[in-house]
């Protein structure tokens, strides 16, 4: 299992000033739009990687524990860079930030200072994170696998399985093996198994990255070229790769899950955040899907932020703050709420919540919430 290539284009010493800066591939993905619900709180995101350089002052607030399942390295620091660049791009949280920078972050040491890992080591991690709860009772929400080998292996894929099945969602670089050419397949474990979300790389101005694996199974793109995050020694720098890109996609589906929390009080399943990522993506390239930039590029530009209350046997409804009045009153069909509206809801993959009778003075017979 060799790591992706992510060879560093620049160290960039700007200086950087105490107000955080929001690096250009983060503002790509429109994070700061969802950053006044919420920057992330409450969710987990195990980085399987180098390891996290947890001194550095952007990180060290949310490193939260980690693991290392490297021999002669039993700490989970990072000796080789990677997993630092990873882990800010997901969650820094100081003179830059990224995705999610309330977010908190595990790291799960699975590639030594070289950035090599076997079978063995990675699926131990896999493991770990599987049974992993916190001091709080929490459980792993996410995982980012900026790694990835051209055979497939069995016994991964049944660890993934795994985990997937136990909700947490698997985000995946697709691969650096690409030509260009959508035509000409490039494969790449664990990003090619049907249980992961695996992202391909495009530069700021949504251009594919040349070196980002194309085949039938992409899900989305993201920023993946000359992308600034967190380094070792309280540094930062540019890397290029699809693992620069899986963990914007890693911080956006912590977004969209603390978020989820917050309305519903659980948890979205994996599957609702693929089909999430794929009906709120930019379709960029050929239309529709494509093998390059699959759905095309998430981002919460889509994302309208509308609130919407349906009140049962009410004609009036709410949309933010305004108000306005429905030609017919939603009703409760065999004790279900609108069942059409739910079904609507599902296929635009909105959330919408059943609110019961008599919490809400306003609707007597209860109302239905949708978030767009
Ligand atoms: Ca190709
Ligand atoms: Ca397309």
């Amino acid at each position: 299992m060799r790591l992706k290539t992510s060879p560093l284009v620049a160290v960039y010493d700007r200086t950087l000033s105490d107000e955080p800066w929001i690096p250009p591939g983060i503002s790509l993905m429109a994070a700061e739009k969802v950053w006044p619900s919420t920057r992330g709180q409450g969710t987990v995101v195990a980085v399987l990687d180098t390891g996290i350089d947890y001194r550095h002052p952007d990180l060290a607030g949310n490193v939260i524990g980690g693991r290392s399942f490297i021999p002669g390295e039993p700490d989970y620091l990072d000796l080789n860079g990677h997993g630092t660049h990873v882990a800010g791009i997901i969650a820094a949280n100081g003179k830059i930030l990224g995705m999610a920078p309330e977010a908190k972050l595990l790291a799960v040491k699975v590639l030594n200072q070289n950035g090599f890992g076997t079978i063995m080591s990675i699926n131990q991690g896999l493991a770990w994170v599987r049974n992993w709860v916190g001091e709080n009772g929490q459980r792993v929400n996410v995982v980012n696998m900026s790694l990835g080998s051209a055979l497939p292996n069995s016994a991964m894929h049944q660890e993934i399985i795994k985990l997937v099945e136990s909700g947490i969602t698997v985000v995946c670089a697709a691969g650096n093996a690409g030509d260009g050419n959508p035509d000409t397949p490039e494969i790449d474990y664990p990003a090619y198994y049907p249980e992961t979300i695996a992202v391909g790389a495009i530069n700021l101005q949504t251009g594919i990255a040349n070196f980002s694996n194309s085949n039938d199974r992409i899900d989305v793109v993201a920023p993946g070229v000359n992308t600034y995050s967190t380094y070792p020694d309280n540094r930062y720098v540019e890397l290029s790769g699809t693992s620069m890109a899986c963990p914007h996609i890693a911080g956006a589906v912590a977004l969209i899950i603390s978020r989820y929390q917050k309305r519903f009080l659980n948890n979205p399943t994996p599957e609702y955040i693929r089909k999430y990522l794929h009906m709120q993506a930019v379709d960029l390239g050929e239309l529709g899907f494509d093998t390059l930039y699959g759905y095309g590029l998430f981002t919460f530009n889509m994302d309208g932020g509308k609130a919407i209350k349906l009140f049962i046997g009410q004609t009036t409804y709410q949309l933010n703050d305004g108000q306005g009045e429905l030609t017919m009153a939603p009703f409760l069909k065999n004790g279900e709420p609108v069942a059409s509206i739910r079904d609507i809801c599902g296929l635009l993959t909105t959330g919408s919540n059943y609110i019961p009778p008599s919490s809400d003075p306003d609707a007597p017979e209860g109302r239905v919430d949708i978030w767009c």
